[in-house]
């Protein structure tokens, strides 16, 4: 691992390079970070990303694309597993990802649709999402599995960064009555590997993309 070149090819909003920088973070990779426009990709992009999305984790110059590989690839070629040992938890671990990845497309609808009624069913369907976790799947505990962080709070870390950004504008109660998941949230959001996972100006930047939506969410706040 150690003398091998990682270059991530990245868009500063992403929340699936937001994973990938989390384990990059939390296992101390060094990396060098290439931002691309996505409305205006270089032609070198199409190249190395079959589905033409970020992020591509070059290895040597050789394209990993899919943040889920790349984050499982940098798991296991360096020290240590962010995955449960036990195979039975470790399969449970991917299926919640999965369901994150649902959570995640869901609140991009949120603040991109321009369609009021598909914004309330968004809305319902969310809160019944954010339901599930909290009732059937935490157990109240800091990280996902216990006190140490793995890579499924990599994955979730990002769509709770996007929560907190709307929050400011609109409560839309997510997280009213619900402590197992407001401990998470908390936990990930205060957590050096996940704040590494953005630049510093994130918020200012998701602000004014967000401020930019020609949606039900961003007419509702200027
Ligand atoms: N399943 C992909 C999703 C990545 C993704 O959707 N990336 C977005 C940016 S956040 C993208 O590159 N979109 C460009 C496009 O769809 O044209 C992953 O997990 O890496």
């Amino acid at each position: 691992m150690a003398d091998k070149k990682f270059e991530l090819i990245s868009f500063a909003l992403c929340p699936y390079v937001q994973r990938a920088r989390a384990i990059l973070a939390e296992k101390k990779i060094e990396h060098d970070i290439k931002y691309i426009d996505l409305d205006s990709p270089p032609d070198w992009f199409f190249d190395v990303s079959p589905l033409e999305k970020v992020p591509v984790l070059l290895v040597d110059g050789e394209p990993l694309f899919e943040s889920m590989a790349i984050c499982e690839y940098l798991d296991e070629v360096t020290d240590g597993s962010l995955y449960p040992d036990d195979p039975f938890k470790k399969a449970q671990n991917r299926a919640w990802i999965e369901f994150g990845n649902t959570i995640l497309d869901l609140t991009y609808q949120l603040f991109t649709t321009d369609d009021e009624r598909k914004f309330k069913q968004t809305t319902a369907i969310l809160d019944e999402k954010f339901d599930i976790l909290e009732e059937d799947c935490l157990k109240g505990t800091p990280f996902f599995n216990g006190d140490k962080f793995s890579i499924i709070d990599a994955v979730y870390a990002p769509l709770f960064r996007f929560h907190k950004a709307l929050a400011a504008y609109h409560d839309s109660g997510f997280f009213t009555d619900r402590p197992n998941l407001c401990l998470w949230r908390d936990t990930l959001l205060d957590y050096d590997a996940v704040n590494k996972s953005v630049n510093p100006d994130y918020d200012d930047e998701f602000d004014a993309y967000l401020k930019g939506q020609d949606s039900v969410f961003s007419s509702r706040i200027s």
